[in-house]
């Protein structure tokens, strides 16, 4: 099954919206297969962020998602990685959509609570960062013949 790679963002950790974004995708249908709270250090954000280097925005961006802590997600699902791209909505909040989660919560670019993997090839390589093999959980879960 589709896995992703998901992270509530200092901004959320420290509005107390982590619970909320957190169970939006629960209630979605995805199970959560591993979990854990972090604050990450620059090595850590530098190799997340490495597309980012050398963009104007990436200095600042370190400094944020280094700033406290976050809660790193692994959710599996049918089309888990473009589902949860669409419950976030874009980078942006104030351009996401009315009722995703950016769109709900957010006004700042800089400050966008939340980050799911943006294909499935990078979903493994992120998962790889923050998680060993040993900490994913494989369970079924009786309602996953309702979800599909
Ligand atoms: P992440 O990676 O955090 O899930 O966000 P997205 O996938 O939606 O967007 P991204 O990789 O393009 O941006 C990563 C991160 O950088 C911040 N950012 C982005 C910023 O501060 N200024 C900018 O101009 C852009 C494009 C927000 C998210």
């Amino acid at each position: 099954m589709e896995k992703s790679l998901v992270l509530i963002k200092p901004d959320a950790i420290q509005r107390g919206l982590s619970g909320e974004i957190i169970a939006r995708l629960e209630k979605k249908g995805l199970k959560i297969t591993a979990m854990k709270m972090l604050q990450m250090d620059k090595a850590l954000a530098h190799r997340h962020y490495a597309i980012h280097k050398g963009k104007a925005f990436f200095n600042r961006l370190v400094d944020f998602i280094t700033s406290g802590p976050i809660i790193a997600i692994v959710f599996e699902g049918k089309n888990a990685v473009a589902v949860i791209r669409l419950a976030m909505g874009e980078t942006d909040p104030a351009k996401a959509s009315a009722g995703t989660i950016r769109g709900s919560f957010g006004l700042d670019i800089e400050h966008n609570l939340i980050h799911g993997s943006d294909s499935v090839e990078n979903a493994v390589k992120e998962i790889d960062i923050f998680f060993s093999a040993e900490e994913i959980l494989d369970y079924p879960k009786d309602i996953d013949k309702w979800i599909g």
